[in-house]
């Protein structure tokens, strides 16, 4: 095959290069595999790398689908975004979900329900909008975080505890990509919010399983103490303010 002709078949991903956020539901998913992959924002500008290269896609400059905003995924010809929507293309190739019909539409189903709690983390901080500073929207934040955590947050969580209890696991018996994204929103919500998830948890001793489990597991946890594993912070999806901290009476 000629240079030209060549199409990549390396995976790359394109995310933003100081947060985790839903990118990191994608590295997690590499890393558990032990596939190769790139974090292309994350390389230097001068080796095609930084936020640059990603706008190039954002603004249609680059062939392929157009994205409408990051993580999106790039394979091939193929430029694939929505977290889920990667994660559902990946996961077979990675071998993070089992082969029939069934179970790869139960673990979709379960990744769609897990973005939309990331959503909704995500909306606590930023009740108003997003492109307005958390400093703009702290009173709508205060009031808006105890009816996260007092009753969504145990919606969603507890949803994967009644499986995991009814059913031993949510996606098969071995590790799939749905383990990874509920041990990924577990630790985040336990980094915004540790005093209320000590609570929360009481109820979830399937789901505090599976986390450390999933922390635990060889490729995982070489990359949780490796520099690939950006440290949770104040920009990402998942940020700590004291005050929202608190399972207080909703208004
Ligand atoms: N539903 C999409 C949401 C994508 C998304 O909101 N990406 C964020 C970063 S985590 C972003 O950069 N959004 C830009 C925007 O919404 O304008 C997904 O799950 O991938």
């Amino acid at each position: 095959m000629s240079l030209t002709t060549a199409v990549s078949t390396r995976y790359e991903l394109y995310y933003w290069p100081e947060i985790q956020g839903r990118g990191e539901f994608v590295r997690l998913a590499f890393e558990e595999a032990g596939v190769p992959y790139v974090d292309v924002a994350r390389q230097p500008e001068e080796a095609g790398g930084g936020v640059a290269a990603m706008m190039g896609f954002l603004q249609g400059k680059q062939p392929g689908m157009v994205p409408f905003a990051p993580p999106f995924l790039k394979f091939g010809a193929l430029v694939i975004a929505q977290t889920s929507n990667i994660l559902q293309f990946l996961a077979p190739r990675l071998g993070l979900v089992p082969a029939d019909e069934a179970s790869r539409l139960r673990a979709h189903q379960i990744m769609l329900t897990i973005a939309d709690l990331v959503l909704e983390s995500h909306d606590v901080h930023h009740p108003i909008a997003s492109s307005l500073y958390y400093q703009d929207q702290t009173e709508e934040a205060r009031r808006r975080a105890p009816h996260f955590l007092g009753q969504r947050t145990s919606k969603f969580l507890g949803y994967l505890e009644r499986l995991l209890e009814r059913d031993g696991h949510l996606v098969g018996e071995a590790t799939s990509y749905v383990d990874l994204a509920a041990f990924q929103v577990v630790a985040g919500l336990r980094y915004a919010f540790p005093k209320a998830m000590v609570e929360i948890e009481r109820a979830l001793p399937r789901l505090t399983a599976l986390h450390d489990r999933v922390a635990g597991g060889t490729r995982v946890a070489a990359y949780l103490a490796s520099e690939r594993r950006i440290p949770f912070n104040q920009r990402g999806i998942f940020r700590h303010y004291p005050e929202l901290d608190a399972l207080g009476a909703a208004s």
